[in-house]
């Protein structure tokens, strides 16, 4: 196996090396972490799952990356044990929805005066339990397309392509010019980042893919190329995006469906790109019986339907389907 180590391409060398913290080092807590490591930055992991602590402690973080085995001796704390003077310029915060606010309560000692926090989650104002421990201007948003998988505790599957929209979170010359730092920094390491305007709706959209991709795949047990092989999937696909967009309207996000679908489509369903992506949702419930984050994604957009008076069938059927498969899977 090799040691992944400061094997910098030559644009990355060009950038100065940030001080990074991962909280949340599972599928793509480990992508990233193993990405900026690469690429000469100073990765520090930080996470609440002690046997994949214990594992990363003893043999370092291993991956497949895109066929090639890789590992990476970096630095692990359990989250209740962070180590208050560890410097960070960069926190990337990539925990489940549920596993959000108990990170960040933990982490609170390592967030300083000029630490951005980036939170690419899934979902939709996951903003709303960060600012209750960053201050807003240096809070970032957004999301990703990259896909990752655990194989096991210390070892995470990696591949495909993928791509970053951010943008801070207050309008504010300073922290646009820290948000154009950090999208300097992960495109050091070929992470694909980009400053986007109208982060709300990149937010949206992500959760479209989430709430069609990650519910049906799970019900279904089909990866998303395989489902979109299917005759009633693009019907689906453009009953749940228009709930979601509906419901968007009420929040100032004028999503359109036509272009949502379309992306959705000639995205997810791409056997040379991520096709063959059986959804974190799915490896959760299918994979490792654990509880999936539907009521983050469908969930959200049936309780805000309600909410607005937005009828929201096909997403709030879903979510009770998810629910009840957990049940029968006895998932935790
Ligand atoms: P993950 O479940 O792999 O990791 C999240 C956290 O759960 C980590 O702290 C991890 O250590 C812990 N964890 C993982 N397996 C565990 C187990 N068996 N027991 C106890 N703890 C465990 O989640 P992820 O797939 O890395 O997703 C992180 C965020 O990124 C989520 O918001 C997700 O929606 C989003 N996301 C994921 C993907 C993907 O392809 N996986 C793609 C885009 C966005
Ligand atoms: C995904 N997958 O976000 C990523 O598995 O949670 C996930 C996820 C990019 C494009 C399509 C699906």
């Amino acid at each position: 196996i090799k040691e992944v180590k400061y094997t910098i391409n030559k644009k990355a060398r060009r950038i100065v090396s940030m001080n990074i913290t991962i909280a949340g080092v599972g599928a793509m807590g480990s992508r990233f972490a193993l990405m900026l490591h690469r690429a000469g930055h100073k990765v520090t992991l930080v996470d609440g799952w002690k046997e994949h602590v214990t594992a990363i402690q003893k043999d370092g973080l291993q991956a497949n990356l895109n066929g090639e085995e890789v590992v990476a001796k970096l630095p692990i704390y359990l989250q209740s044990e962070v180590d208050p003077t560890l410097s960070n310029d960069l926190i990337i915060l990539f925990t489940k929805a549920m596993q959000l606010e108990a990170m960040l309560a933990d982490i609170q000692p390592l967030i300083h005066d000029n630490t951005a926090v980036l939170c690419l989650l899934n979902g939709i104002g996951h903003e709303e339990v960060i600012e209750k421990y960053v201050p807003r201007n240096q809070i970032m948003i957004g999301n990703t397309m990259w896909t990752a998988g655990m194989e096991e505790p210390g070892r995470a599957k990696l591949f495909g392509n993928g791509s970053i929209a951010l943008k801070n979170l207050v309008a504010d010359p300073k922290a646009e010019q820290a948000a154009y730092k950090v999208i300097e920094t992960l495109n050091s390491a070929g992470l694909n980042a980009q400053y986007t305007e109208n982060i709300l709706y990149a937010i949206y959209k992500k959760a479209c893919v989430n709430g069609t991709m990650n519910s049906l795949c799970t019900l279904l047990l089909a990866n998303m190329a395989d489902f979109g092989d299917t005759t009633p999937a693009h019907n689906i696909v453009v009953k749940i995006v228009s709930e979601f967009a509906e419901v968007a309207k009420h929040e100032n996000v004028d999503l359109n469906v036509t272009e949502t679908v379309d992306y959705i489509e000639k995205n997810c369903y791409n056997r040379d790109t991520i096709g063959l992506h059986y959804p974190s949702m799915y490896q959760d419930l299918n994979e490792h019986n654990r509880l999936t984050k539907i009521d983050y994604i469908n969930g959200a957009i049936a309780r805000k339907g309600q909410q607005y008076g937005v009828d929201t069938p096909y997403c709030a059927l879903i979510t009770e389907l998810v629910h009840c498969k957990e049940q029968l899977l006895c998932a935790k």
